[in-house]
């Protein structure tokens, strides 16, 4: 018969959506909010699969609260602001801005052939002057309320392309895209002050108990808190320097016994006053700054070190001394950037001291070692066990010397100071959000030669970009403008630069889930309104963006909530990391990769082969990838959309595998689900030629079929909530398969329960196949849409669980059984029981005298 047709069937039912504005949302609706976002995407110019399954999953949630009756708020937007566009600009000679909004023209297009159940009258571009004077109006309130900086730190320069690199940017000590050897600048850069919230973004994740464990812990090792102690060693008087003593952090001072050495790092203070005197220690030190400063970079590298000659005394071995290094491992900007060596217990000091030949003396006893033989090699011990080698800490745990030391050292002085400190520690540095680039937003500040640095005052703004850029030169293109940076001084006329950095694009993007909620407003939000619509309810993305943006965005509400524009400490209650999409690996002959559409796949047995789809060549099954450019492992998500529709994309990629896993993208699995699409179809149409009845239908079969329904209906329900698409799926597919068994069976008295059941199974269905619902909700003759109609009420008692067997007894002995739906009354049972022939015939004729019926239990009757 007649077969569905989606690529008639979905662009009409967009856009009788579109015309009916059926997913606009309003914000004084008196509805349950409930705000469902997805991590909006970076404008490359075509959404990937990775999108499809992304916003196949935030649509299924959108669609299923607003069935449930709630105001959802599900709004779609651009992360525009970034380097690839300056780099398009580049190759093309056109204008960042032009690429990037001809991109946003395509790819909503492509998303609105998703047919998602976006509000697009909320669409954001952060590109947008609109936008990003809130984000400098914001940057203004941050200013003033002391969470920003300016500070002058150490930066990645790259010397050809003319910028800052972030570490991530720094490969081999190159640049990443230059590939010239990367210098070390130091540079006046603009921060956020994020560190001054390390406590508090590291204790609310406990509170975050809607995210996945795995991001909170990447969290928490990103904030790297530790507890440690300042430990001060006294300095061997030398005619090298005045320097008294040298303080050093630890969070192992249990392992002092087994100190040989204090190392400094490259930058400390006292090195760079040896390096004057001493051009050795300069030529070292400039080596170590030439590989960069990427931590990965120095994890990496060889350990080296530069003996100072200088020695300090032993903090707890009396008349012990320890020579003083310079190590390239030691990190300026954590700690105090020194040091002390326990190499029995570091790996970095192991490395360092089996090169120079220092003594490495184990103080840590693992359980069950002998004291007289335990020896380190080349691996560092770094477990638990039990202090020895140490005096009078030996026999104490690792914690409990931790303790005693402290105290020790507490009540001790050197240099007039107490010699140990407890100290808390972070890893998470301020957030360095200067940018010499142009496609960004300008930060709104003005240099003033007398004034100083100074904000633009708010009615200046938006500072906006100048839109006669040259890309000729290298470097930042704001910089090299011939007037954009020369401005009057707002508070004293005389003439003054324009700050020509731009933010970081993590600014953009750590506070668009609250602009979402009133895009319009004059202010950066409506306090009021924020307020209604944050925390969002459920974030879903990538588990790459798990560590910085999810940090930067909990960091941006906080500081918003300081200067007034929301009222709530976290961004994101429930949140969601979905797997990537992946797919097999095809080469040729020559070793090439071949995209999928260029190959057929043959299956011979049990093997499968493949070969090119014009030459013939045979072509070699590789492993299955994430999908990548590199690779050609990719697939269209135009070319599926054209070919079997929306919802048989959006359908598969949710149906396939848990959300938070890979999901594997195959030709069959789509076919599949195809397949399915049009399996609903003609059930539905079978259904609605058996017409239609009034009654409630009672025969087992309908009560079978009831039954199912509401059991899919709860079960989705269920876990959709719970973000379990694919079992979702999986009770779809079982109800689909109930109904046409009793389609099939053609059993009388099932009109109405099988109406009931497919008009569910279309409800169900809608939130993964939109446009196929819509199609069969008209079929079934039902009123307006199904993106409308409220999600199928369940009858509890139908979810019941099935029946319990009751025996008989008659004055005490067993003479037969029944089996009925648990928990029918009293009354209903001993009907029941009277009229069955086993019971009749033990009676005999005679009139119980009693019957007693316990629920669900047994039936006594007295003759
Ligand atoms: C002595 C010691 C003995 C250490 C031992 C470790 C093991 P976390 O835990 O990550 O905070 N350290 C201190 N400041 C440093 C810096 N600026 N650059 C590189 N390393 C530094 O790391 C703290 C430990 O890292 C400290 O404890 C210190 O070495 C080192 F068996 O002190 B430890
Ligand atoms: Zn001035």
């Amino acid at each position: 018969g007649e077969r569905y047709n989606p690529r008639e069937s979905e662009p009409k039912w967009q856009k009788i959506w579109d015309e009916r504005q059926s997913f606009v949302t309003a914000n004084d609706d008196p509805r349950e909010p409930y705000y469902v976002l997805e991590m909006f995407p970076y404008p490359s110019g075509r959404i990937h699969m990775g999108h499809v399954r992304n916003y196949a999953m935030g649509d299924v949630v959108a669609r299923y609260h607003r069935a449930k009756g709630k105001n959802v708020l599900h709004p779609m937007g651009w992360d525009a602001f970034g380097l690839p566009a300056e780099n398009a600009a580049i190759e093309r000679k056109t204008h960042p801005g032009t690429w990037t909004y001809s991109n946003i023209e395509a790819m909503k297009k492509q998303l609105k052939s998703m047919g998602l159940s976006i509000d697009w009258t909320r669409e954001i571009a952060t590109c947008s002057p609109d936008y990003y004077r809130h984000q400098q109006a914001m940057f203004i309130d941050m200013l003033e309320a002391g969470l920003v900086t300016r500070k002058s730190s150490k930066v990645n320069w790259d010397p050809v392309d003319m910028t800052v690199l972030a570490n991530e940017q720094v490969i081999d000590g190159k640049g990443w895209r230059s590939g010239a050897p990367v210098e070390q600048r130091e540079l006046t850069q603009w921060f956020f002050k994020i560190s001054d919230f390390a406590e508090d973004l590291l204790e609310a994740l406990d509170g975050l108990t809607e995210w996945p464990e795995k991001v909170r812990t990447m969290q928490r090792n990103w904030i790297g808190r530790s507890e440690g102690l300042r430990l001060l060693f006294e300095m061997v008087p030398s005619d090298k320097t005045d320097t008294a003593s040298i303080e050093v952090f630890t969070t192992r001072p249990d392992t002092i016994f087994g100190a040989s050495f204090v190392g400094l790092s490259p930058d400390h203070r006292l090195t760079t006053e040896l390096a004057e005197a001493n051009p050795a220690l300069a030529a070292f030190v400039a080596e170590c700054h030439s590989h960069g400063t990427a931590t990965e970079t120095l994890e990496k590298a060889e350990k080296q070190g530069f003996d100072t000659g200088l020695r300090v005394k032993h903090p707890v071995i009396e008349g012990e001394t320890l020579p003083v290094y310079v190590a390239n491992f030691i990190l300026m900007d954590y700690g105090t950037g020194a040091i002390f060596g326990c190499p029995a217990h570091d790996q970095r000091d192991l490395d360092l001291a089996r090169k120079y030949g220092l003594l490495v003396k184990p103080v840590v006893l693992p359980q069950g070692e002998d004291p007289a033989s335990f020896a380190v090699g080349t691996e560092a011990y770094t477990d638990a066990g039990t202090i020895f080698n140490s005096g009078f800490l030996d026999g104490l745990s690792i914690d409990e010397a931790k303790r005693q030391i402290a105290d020790y050292f507490a009540a001790r002085a050197v240099d007039n100071r107490p010699q140990g400190k407890v100290e808390v520690n972070y890893r998470l540095r301020d957030w360095g959000i200067s940018r010499q680039r142009y496609w960004g937003c300008p930060i709104p500040v003005i240099h003033c030669e007398v004034c100083g640095t100074i904000p633009v005052p708010k009615k200046d703004l938006p500072v906006v970009l100048p839109e006669d850029v040259s890309f000729d030169k290298p470097g930042n293109a704001l910089d090299h403008h011939p007037t954009w940076k020369h401005v009057a001084c707002p508070q004293c006329g005389a003439p003054a630069r324009r700050e020509t950095d731009t933010m970081d694009t993590f600014v953009d993007s750590s506070w668009y889930f609250a602009r979402f909620t009133a895009p319009q407003a004059e202010t950066p939000t409506i306090p009021g309104v924020a307020n209604r619509w944050l925390p969002v309810d459920q974030y879903i993305g990538g588990v790459e963006h798990a560590i910085l943006h999810l940090l930067y965005s909990r960091f941006f509400t906080r500081a918003m909530k300081a200067t007034g524009h929301v009222g709530m400490d976290e961004p994101f209650k429930g949140l969601f990391t979905q797997g990537m999409v992946t797919h097999e690996t095809y080469k040729g002959e020559d070793g090439a990769w071949v995209p999928p559409t260029d190959v057929v796949l043959e299956a011979t047995g049990d093997a499968r082969t493949a070969r090119h789809i014009s030459t013939g060549a045979p072509i070699q099954i590789g492993s299955v990838e994430k999908m990548s450019k590199s690779k050609k492992n990719v697939v269209d998500p135009d070319e599926i959309v054209g070919s079997y529709g929306a919802d048989t994309a959006r359908w598969f990629m949710l149906s396939d595998s848990p959300p938070e896993r890979d999901v594997q993208w195959t030709e069959a699995g789509v076919e599949g689900a195809s397949r399915f699409q049009q399996r609903v179809w003609r059930l539905v149409h079978d259904v609605v030629a058996q017409g239609d009845n009034e009654g409630v239908s009672t025969s087992a079969e309908a009560l079978a079929v009831r039954r199912a329904t509401h059991r899919a209906a709860d079960g989705v329900a269920r876990d959709i909530e719970g973000l379990r698409f694919n079992r979702a799926v999986a009770q779809i597919y079982e109800l689909t398969n109930a109904l046409a068994k009793a389609r099939d069976a053609g059993a009388a008295d099932i009109v109405s329960a099988m109406r009931e059941g497919v008009r569910t199974l279309i409800q169900l269905i809608s939130p993964m196949m939109p446009h196929l619902a819509e199609t069969c909700w008209q079929v079934l003759g039902e009123s307006g849409l199904v993106a409308d109609a409220p999600w199928p009420e369940v009858d509890p008692a139908l979810l019941v669980d099935d029946e319990v067997t009751m025996p008989i007894q008659i004055n005490g002995k067993r003479r037969a059984e029944i089996a009925v739906a648990k928990g029918m009354a009293p009354a209903e049972v001993e009907g029941r029981v009277l009229g069955l022939e086993p019971v009749q015939k033990a009676l005999e004729g005679r009139t119980p005298k009693k019957i007693v019926v316990v629920p669900d239990r047994i039936v006594n009757i007295v003759v």
